[in-house]
């Protein structure tokens, strides 16, 4: 049985700090504004935080913190995109609801760990 089969605080699958822009908004096209954000893949959720220095891994908790936004992935697509920045290692994620967003690392091992992680979740929920 899954971690959260008693309906219970839900998995934590991966958190860390990535550069993040949103760039559609419901279809809608939206400009560019690049900030680091604490980013935390949580059950069928990304959920992105503010403050990347007031969150860690191990501090994580339902409830004890305010994300700025969340994505529910089921429906969602992941897609790399270096073709759609100036910046390398960078993927795009959009929902179904036709919000997009661009997630970028530094570093090709970290940003690879989390396309695949994102795409595991996306590949669950669609067998659902
Ligand atoms: C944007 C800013 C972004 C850049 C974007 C620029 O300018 O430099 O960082 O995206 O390029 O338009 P501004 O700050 O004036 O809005 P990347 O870093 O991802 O390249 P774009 O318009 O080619 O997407």
């Amino acid at each position: 049985s899954s971690p959260d089969s008693d309906g219970g605080t839900p998995e934590l699958e991966k958190a860390g700090l990535l550069n993040k822009t949103k760039i559609a908004e419901g279809g809608r096209k939206l400009r560019k504004n690049w900030s680091p954000s604490w980013v935390v893949l949580v059950g069928n959720s990304l959920v992105f935080f503010k403050d990347p220095k007031s969150q860690t891994p191990s501090s994580w908790k339902p409830g004890n913190s305010r994300p700025e936004s969340s994505v529910d992935l089921r429906g969602a697509q992941l897609h790399w995109a270096n073709n759609l920045s100036s910046k390398k290692n960078v993927f795009k994620l959009r929902t179904v609801t036709g919000n997009e967003f661009l997630l970028q690392s530094e570093t090709d091992s970290l940003i690879i760990e989390w396309y695949k992680t994102i795409q595991s979740v996306i590949d669950r929920l669609d067998r659902e």
